[in-house]
């Protein structure tokens, strides 16, 4: 059985905007969700056993537990949602460093010089650990042979990667001009929106991205699922979970998803289970703080 620990690292900073979402999460997300890669490398390991001790340490090398994922995260944002569902969905092993106010110490800028979460840890890395949520998804796959969630055909793959980038390239940097504002994230230099421009220009920007995102949308729609449930075929791939947590961000300025977009999202969570649930809750919760605070 996959294991998830979340631990937190220790500053102050942590708790103001964590603090509704970290509420909703902490308990499920302490909670392991089930094991298909665990379960398929304990099987792997039994045979092995009769076998040469060579080939035994060589399974048991392999097994998930010996190589157990250290991720550092976020918890109210969807670039890390992407991951922490992929790694449940996964049945990987892995523990959870929440890092909020700690991506930019030396620390953590000595590892990570991009100061970016998701993160990994793995011994197996050249540097010892990689980001960016999609190279993430697709190392882990491909190391522990995650093919229903990232299929090996060339042909299969290439859609799959296509999605992704078109989303990172292309969706959400509408996204994020969209939503940033309303979530309290910075936004990146350059954007309106980061600069001191009158606030009537920065809310004139989010209005154009906002108008924008529907286009791409359509594209994931009629393109990339092409009348299947998902972007993976009958199964969600990597690509549908990047999908499906980007779009969740859009509740915080009451987008109004199509239909489709509605019934696909529900689709995934019914699908994932706890996997998606457990850590949609921490963007969630956020989301529902930071829309009471504007309220307030
Ligand atoms: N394209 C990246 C985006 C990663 C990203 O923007 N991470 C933000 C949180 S949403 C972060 O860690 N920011 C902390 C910082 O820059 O110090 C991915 O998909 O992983």
């Amino acid at each position: 059985m996959a294991k998830t620990t979340t631990k937190s690292a220790k500053k102050p900073a942590a708790k103001a905007a964590t603090k509704p979402a970290a509420k909703a999460a902490t308990k499920p997300a302490a909670k392991s969700s089930k094991a298909s890669a665990g379960s398929a490398a304990k099987a792997a390991v039994k045979p092995a056993a009769k076998a040469s001790a060579k080939s035994a340490r060589k399974a048991k090398a392999k097994s998930p537990k010996k190589t157990a994922l250290m991720l550092s995260m976020l918890k109210p944002s969807v670039n890390n949602m992407s991951v922490r569902v992929f790694a449940r969905a996964a049945g990987l092993d892995h523990s959870e460093t929440d890092v909020w106010g700690h991506t930019r110490s030396p620390e953590y800028m000595a590892r990570n010089p991009a100061h970016l979460t998701p993160m990994i840890e793995d011994k197996g890395l050249p540097r010892g650990v990689l980001w960016e949520s999609c190279a993430i998804m697709q190392y882990l796959a491909n190391k522990h042979g995650l093919e229903k969630l990232y299929p090996k055909a060339p042909a299969k793959r290439a859609m799959i990667d296509s999605a992704m980038f078109y989303l990172i390239g292309t969706l959400y940097p509408y996204v994020a001009r969209a939503t940033y504002p309303a979530l309290n994230f910075p936004q990146y230099a350059g954007e309106v929106g980061h600069s001191d421009a009158h606030p009537d220009k920065k809310s004139e920007a989010q209005k154009a991205a906002i108008a924008a995102i529907a286009e791409p949308l359509e594209v994931f729609h009629s393109f990339f699922r092409n009348g299947k449930p998902f972007i993976g075929g009958k199964n969600p791939s990597i690509a549908d979970i990047r999908l499906a947590a980007t779009l969740e961000f859009l509740a915080v300025i009451d987008y109004a998803l199509p239909q489709w977009a509605k019934e696909y999202m529900a689709a995934i969570e019914k699908k994932l289970g706890k996997a998606y649930a457990e850590p949609a809750a921490d963007v969630r919760g956020y989301i529902a703080y930071v829309k009471s605070q504007a309220e307030a």
